[in-house]
């Protein structure tokens, strides 16, 4: 083959000269990359974790007021031994985090609630959710009992910061983790929540606690997986006005989901939020560590299993949300980048971004 362009000696020469002047003024503002968001200052928030003065986890982002509020677990670094089942997050109280917009300064609030404060509850105050109504914040926590068991606990405000005064038992008929609280277009809340292995969900599938059940889901694999719950909560807000029962996640062929289907079944962290008039569920795939999401037509489903919204993080653990604001949708969600331990996380945000035909666009973690 002949070469047709410039000299090679030229080209070469103009390569060096390019990259020599590059790295005297291009190392401040390397190249954008698809996806990624820059605050006003120029900050690639999206590979940045939004505080680093304290350790965040399992984000869930709200708009109040046109403020974006993020209620996280607060991580801290406990004496218990790392396991699959979660042990080793020992959190004890919630520090709500407050910013005008993304990029913007962060505020990271007093404790808003410790485990000291709740009657009922003795350990592991893990991934919490918030809703406004009647005037007054909720937030929707669990916890787990005196008797190991996880419930979900529902303090109240009248600032989204708090302090929250929690009432003095569980919700009545909550079990598991991971509470997120959707009000639909019509005014109507719901609780979808859940979460197997530590988040206890396989010991429920009896409709009561079964103290010598199975530790994980690994015993379903050709059966349907174990799915998030739902329930619509009663006016007031601190009760289910109805009994949970099972969101159905489908396949492409209109099949549930099998147990041994990692890459796609429930773990945790569900999620909801509408689109374009659909219903967007997301969760966490667990021990294969991908946000994936489904969609349906109404909150209750049945969804349909659509793909992947980000590709593992490093940590064992993710967990997210989805929130408009600023004409803009946001993915909040975690990683470990200031730690380098699973127990010890930080959450971080990117925007997300959706296909014209309603698909979301897979995102990379930032580093
Ligand atoms: O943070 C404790 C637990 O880890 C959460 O409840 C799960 O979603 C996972 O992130």
């Amino acid at each position: 083959m002949f070469w047709r362009g410039p000299p090679m000696k030229l080209l070469r020469a103009a390569i060096l000269a390019s990259t020599i002047l590059c790295a005297a003024a291009c190392t401040s503002a390397p190249e954008k990359a698809e996806g990624e968001a820059r605050s006003p200052d120029g900050r690639v928030y999206a590979s940045q974790p939004l505080v680093s003065e304290i350790y965040t986890a399992d984000p869930s982002a709200h708009v109040f007021n046109g403020r974006l509020y993020v209620y996280n677990s607060h991580d801290i670094d406990g004496p218990t031994p790392e396991d699959d089942l979660g042990a080793h997050f020992e959190m004890r109280d919630y520090r709500v985090l407050s910013m005008d917009r993304v990029g913007a300064p962060v505020t990271v609030h007093p404790v808003a609630l410790d485990v000291s404060q709740v009657p009922w509850a003795s350990r592991q105050m893990w991934a919490p959710d918030a809703a406004f109504k009647n005037g007054t914040y909720y937030l929707y926590f669990p916890a787990k009992d005196k008797q190991g068991v996880f419930r979900m606990g529902v303090a109240t405000s009248s600032s989204p910061t708090g302090p929250f005064t929690p009432d003095p038992q569980p919700i009545p008929g909550s079990f598991s983790i991971d509470p997120a609280v959707f009000t639909d277009e019509d005014g109507a809340s719901y609780m979808y929540f859940g979460g197997i292995w530590g988040g206890q969900l396989q010991r429920w599938t009896t409709g009561n606690y079964q103290a010598n059940g199975s530790k994980t889901d690994l015993g379903r694999p050709d059966q349907p997986a174990l799915m998030p719950k739902i329930a619509r909560m009663d006016a007031g807000m601190k009760t289910f006005a109805e009994a949970p029962r099972d969101v159905q996640i489908l396949d492409e062929a209109g099949k549930p989901i099998l147990g041994g289907d990692t890459d796609r079944r429930f773990f945790e962290a569900a999620w909801m939020h509408r689109y374009n008039g659909k219903y967007y569920l997301s969760y966490s795939t667990g021990d294969t560590h991908y946000l994936v999401y489904a969609t349906g037509d109404s909150p209750y489903g049945p969804f349909t299993y659509r793909g992947r919204i980000l590709e593992p993080v490093d940590g064992w653990t993710t967990h997210h949300s989805i929130v408009e604001h600023d004409g803009k949708w946001w993915l909040f969600y975690a990683d470990t980048q200031l730690s380098g331990e699973t127990r010890l996380r930080n959450v971080k945000v990117t925007e997300l971004f959706y296909n014209p035909d309603g698909t979301i666009r897979t995102l990379s973690p930032f580093k």
